[in-house]
């Protein structure tokens, strides 16, 4: 396959961007290859700069439920860009849109609509501390929400209190309100409410984690959660970025039966573009500004065209919602595909990740078992197949609705010719 074209791309992107990406999962850093660069998306499919085409399992890392370039979207996209493209005024279809996300997401009673699921869970954050006028927060390992300064913490093992930052730049303080606990570990949360009964502002969870690879939460471990925050008095706060709109139309608070407090959203919500949101109770959203003391602001928040494309995303879903039991159907045959290797394999609806490691993956400790030399052997053998997976064992597989069953058996072959290396 002639990647020469992302080769120069890449060199000549490295001398203007730092390692020539916008975001570093895209360097290909974790399997040790040149990044492609992608012209064009239409689909299921990729079509880097040499002209390759590919199939394409990350969907950019999520957005895609519908597929690359749904005509769709892109046409109330295009109308949209007609009428301007940003007045940074209220519009109607920011209404349109909250109230959509208010009739799917059980928790959403109000909504707050931001530009990145990073700022939908660092102003729920601030606002669940404003809400309580507590400090401390709990997040779990392996659970990734963004780039906030206060939620990059070392992960480490077991039980953490008074954690150093993850990242140069954070200073320590920003991180001392940071608790680390296990995922699907209840004894690890319990411990830290026992140590802090009533100072714990809140607890943010992806219901289920997809950053550490996919993995599901234990039966009872959300509706445990519910019952200990509800306890303390502390706000719980689904981290949707990835499950929102993807497990179901209400997402894995309908999908569980789990209503947090407050729920992020991002990826899906916006279509594509660059929009995301944070929601909850009344009670609590109208602790931000301009009614509230919680100030959160943004020159380009609820964007006309970005909330054209997510609310034309969340009518063809909530129109089609068979979709869902498609995708689940879908999925599960590559599911049966990464058995046969031996692999262990962690999926809920449209989300999978296949482990190389001989543990069940159930937190980030048995994550970590993974061989990620072997994972970046198996990367290379897809690509050459023409088939694009994210470049990362932590990250997880999407199908999207695009997805033929052709290109799922094709994709099961290939992975069943595979020898596990
Ligand atoms: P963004 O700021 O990247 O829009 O969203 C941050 C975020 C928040 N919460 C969850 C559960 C997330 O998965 C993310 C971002 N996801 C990664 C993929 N694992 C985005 C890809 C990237 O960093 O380039």
């Amino acid at each position: 396959m002639n990647t020469e074209k992302s080769a120069s791309l890449f060199s000549e992107a490295q001398q203007y961007i730092p390692g020539g990406v916008n975001s570093p999962v895209r360097a290909f850093r974790s399997v040790g290859k040149t990044p492609l660069f992608i012209k064009k998306a239409k689909g299921a499919y990729l079509f880097d700069e040499d002209g390759n085409r590919y199939l394409d399992y990350v969907c950019s890392w999520g957005p895609g439920i519908l597929g690359h370039a749904s005509e769709r979207v892109i046409r109330a996209v295009k109308n949209a860009c007609e009428d301007g493209l940003t007045f940074g005024a209220p519009t109607k279809k920011e209404t349109e849109l909250a109230k959509m996300i208010t009739d799917f997401v059980p928790a959403a009673e109000q909504v707050r609509l931001v530009s990145s699921g990073t700022e939908a869970v660092m102003s729920a954050i601030r606002l669940a501390r404003g809400y309580t006028g507590r400090d401390k927060i709990i997040k779990f390992e392996g659970n990734y929400h963004g780039h906030s300064d206060g939620l990059l913490v070392k992960a480490g093992s077991g039980l953490l209190t008074d954690l150093a930052p993850a990242s140069a730049g954070v200073p320590e303080g920003y991180t001392k309100s940071t608790l680390l606990a296990g995922y699907n570990d209840e004894e690890s949360v319990k411990e830290l409410f026992s140590l802090y009964p009533d100072s714990i502002a809140a607890v943010i969870v992806e219901p289920v984690a997809a950053n550490m690879g996919v993995v599901p939460p234990k039966e009872g471990f959300l509706a445990f959660l519910r019952q200990i925050t509800e306890k303390h008095g502390t706000v719980l706060i689904f981290d949707e970025v990835i499950t929102g709109f993807r497990l179901a139309l209400g997402g894995a608070g309908e999908y569980y039966g789990v209503k947090p407090d407050m729920v992020t959203l991002g990826k899906i919500v916006g279509g594509g573009m660059p929009l995301a949101a944070y929601c909850g109770r009344k009670d609590i959203m109208q602790c931000v500004a301009p009614v509230g003391s919680v100030y959160q602001a943004g020159t380009l928040s609820g964007n006309p065209v970005a909330v054209t494309a997510g609310i034309e995303t969340l009518k063809i879903l909530s129109n089609e919602r068979e979709v869902y039991e498609r995708l689940d159907r879908k999925t599960s045959v590559l599911e049966q595909a990464f058995k046969e290797k031996g692999l262990q394999v962690n999926r809920v609806g449209s989300l999978l990740s296949a482990f190389f490691t001989d543990v069940p993956v159930t937190d980030y400790e048995t994550a970590k078992t993974s061989d990620t030399a072997s994972f970046a052997k198996y990367f290379s053998y897809m690509l050459e197949n023409g088939i694009y997976v994210a470049p990362s064992q932590f990250e997880a597989m999407f199908v999207s609705a695009t997805h033929t069953d052709m290109d799922i058996e094709r994709t099961a072959q290939v992975i069943r010719e595979y020898t596990v290396k």
